[in-house]
């Protein structure tokens, strides 16, 4: 009798466990994946952030986000977000794209935003989201964690035409010895808090191995933007594991050097260049 009862314990147990599951199996379908970097409050909502390492570095950041109420996922938001950094001196933002619902999620947003520095003692990012939910207007803000990585993945450069430029370097996420593919996207510097995406303009690239005589490597392929999306996609020769400097010309569409080196007996590598090592 003793045993009938554990058993019917258990299975209540089970069955509860089963159907309070239920409740939550977006979350649990649609961030499986991801890392959660940090949570913005405000008195409506809370923002949940996520990125595949949990991390938020200088350069290029493919970023998630949930907007949840006390209940429930908020999945019809329009969302608008601005990184700042709060320099000693001045305020300014970074190339951000627009928000937009990952394609197949129910409670998922998706975006990227280029940090083209890194936080220091004094100096810190912050990310304000400003959305609406059935036509109230709601902002939400924070100050996030933005670390320096080891290798180059940004480059900010002014160009011969006198124009400021970011190029920041967004595959390949995971190198490998063979001929990857390479994206970057390119934004020029309108003013502190507007960069806009520079169009039909020429990546070249030059990568080599400092480290054992300078060697290069065979069929890379100069980025371009190939029409698919605004990126500029080109081909990555890897021969052997280790560090790489990827070293770059930014050219206009008149074919026009803007900024960068070319790499010769002389002259061992760019004033512009993305950094690898695997
Ligand atoms: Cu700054």
């Amino acid at each position: 009798m003793k045993l009938l009862k554990y058993i019917s314990f258990f299975a209540a147990t089970i069955l509860f466990s089963c159907s309070s599951n239920d409740d939550t199996p977006i979350q649990i379908n649609e961030t499986k994946d991801l890392i959660l970097v940090q949570e913005i409050q405000n008195e409506a909502h809370s923002i949940t952030i996520f990125t595949e390492d949990g991390k938020l570095e200088q350069g290029y950041n493919k970023i998630y986000f949930q907007i949840k109420d006390e209940e429930d996922f908020i999945s019809n938001a329009e969302v608008s977000w601005t990184p700042v950094m709060h320099m000693e001196a001045m305020s300014h933002s970074g190339p951000h794209s627009e928000i937009n619902k990952k394609a197949g999620t129910e409670t998922l947003y998706e975006g990227y935003i280029i940090f083209q520095m890194a936080q220091n003692n004094t100096e810190y990012w912050e990310l304000d989201f400003n959305y609406s939910v059935a036509g109230q207007e709601h902002s939400a803000k924070d100050i996030i964690e933005v670390i320096p990585t080891e290798r180059n993945r940004v480059s900010v450069f002014t160009g011969s035409d006198g124009v400021r430029y970011i190029a920041a370097l967004i595959e390949p996420q995971a190198p490998k010895v063979a001929v990857n593919d390479i994206s970057a996207a390119i934004f020029r510097m309108e003013n502190m808090m507007s960069f806009p995406m520079v169009n039909s303009y020429t990546l070249k690239l030059d990568p080599r191995m400092p480290s054992m005589g300078n060697h290069s490597s065979p069929n890379n392929e100069d980025l371009f933007q190939a029409g698919l999306d605004d990126f500029y996609h080109g081909k990555l020769s890897l021969t052997m594991s280790g560090y790489w400097k990827i070293n770059l010309q930014l050219l206009n569409e008149a074919g026009e050097v803007l900024k960068g080196e070319e790499v010769t007996e002389t002259n061992e590598s760019s004033s512009i260049y993305f950094e690898i090592e695997f």
